[in-house]
């Protein structure tokens, strides 16, 4: 029998409530399953931390995680830290020195669930953003002088390099050709940022040229943001940079239903170093506490993780578990229109996964 090595940092808000659903969910599967285990260390790293101790995690963290199989990540943001110093002490903290610069966020309206979209369902959008996740706008490149003065000064400097831009349109490229429409969608704005971008758009041509079977497209990030609305069905496979595809996966989440229901995974995919996943959201400190958050994006997540660990079957059950609930409107959480809890959804889950 495997055991794979699993940190859970649940972090903050309701980052706590859905990997404590996430990881009983996992813990059914592998039961159930009873060809792997899971042997899970929790680590209490976030804002607490940092208002006990000055950090959000030890200053070795990264270090520490190298060694374990996986990581399951929950949410960073609290009301009373600056967001700039939740998102780097503890998200980004994590992501860039692990290298984990593949960062991909499926979509789709899962049964049950009801795009925004008028006359749009589960077969009209099924797409898979890939953010690159190491460099660009969140280069963490800038500073600021002259602070208190008229003429006070702050830069934030995008960075493209030519080995960050390849990499993650070469993964793009490869998912998109692993996907049975081989149709993938290059986003830049190339027309007003005319050097990262044009180096983006140079290499993406440059790399497409090795991928002969590859349908691609460029679209600029804002009339990206129409065709998403309008022709969901005309996109399958995304790639944009590390800022334009936050945007665009929250827009894309919200058009498959809510952001309640999204993952990621954030992959180093030469293996080097442990790859993470989480759900798409934050920390939703409006509703911490009241035992409502969705963990449906956290189940998702997991579910990539098992597929990233090799259970391929596994991974699928998980899906499937949660495609059974979500089909029953009765189990919605109030993010989707219902008033379901987060433990009942849960449960819920868990005896798809026995029963199935
Ligand atoms: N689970 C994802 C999460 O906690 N995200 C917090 C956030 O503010 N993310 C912004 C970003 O990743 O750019």
């Amino acid at each position: 029998m495997k055991t794979y090595k699993i940190a859970a940092i649940p972090g903050d808000g309701i980052g706590i409530e859905v990997i404590d659903a996430g990881l009983r969910a996992l813990t059914a599967l592998a039961e159930s399953d009873g060809g792997f285990t899971l042997d899970v260390t929790g680590f209490d790293w976030g804002s607490d931390r940092y208002k006990r101790e000055g950090t959000f995690m030890p200053a070795d963290g990264p270090d520490q995680l190298r060694a374990f199989d996986a990581i399951l990540f929950g949410a960073v943001g609290a009301p009373d830290v600056p967001d700039h110093l939740t998102l780097w002490g503890l998200r980004l903290g994590i992501c860039q020195p692990l290298d984990q610069y593949a960062n991909v966020r499926p979509t789709r309206i899962l049964p049950g669930i009801k795009s925004p979209l008028d006359g749009v369902g589960p077969g009209d959008l099924d797409w898979v953003i890939v953010r690159e996740n190491s460099e660009g706008e969140y280069a963490g490149q800038g500073g600021r002088s002259h602070r208190g003065q008229s003429h006070e000064t702050a830069t934030e400097v995008s960075i493209f390099t030519k080995v960050g831009v390849e990499r993650i349109m070469r993964y793009a490229f490869e998912l998109a050709r692993s996907r049975p429409r081989k149709l993938l969608t290059v986003v830049t704005k190339s027309n007003a940022q005319r050097y990262g971008m044009v180096l983006w758009d140079e290499v993406a041509a440059e790399v497409a040229g090795d991928y002969p079977d590859v349908k691609w497209d460029k679209m600029l990030v804002d009339a990206m943001t129409v065709r998403m609305t309008m022709k969901p069905q005309s996109i399958d496979t995304v790639v944009a940079t590390n800022l334009h595809a936050d945007i665009l996966s929250d827009l894309a989440a919200a058009l498959a239903g809510s952001i309640g229901i999204a993952p990621t995974a954030n992959f180093n995919p030469e293996g080097a170093t442990p790859s993470m996943f989480e759900p798409i959201h934050g920390s939703a400190f409006d509703i911490t506490g009241q035992g409502i958050a969705n963990p449906v994006g956290t189940f998702w997540s997991a579910s990539m993780m098992l597929e990233h660990l090799g259970e391929a079957a596994a991974a699928r059950r998980m899906m499937n578990a949660v495609e059974m609930v979500t089909a029953d409107r009765g189990l919605h959480t109030p993010d989707l229109g219902g008033s379901a809890t987060t433990d009942q959804v849960t449960e819920a889950v868990i005896a798809a996964i026995r029963n199935n």
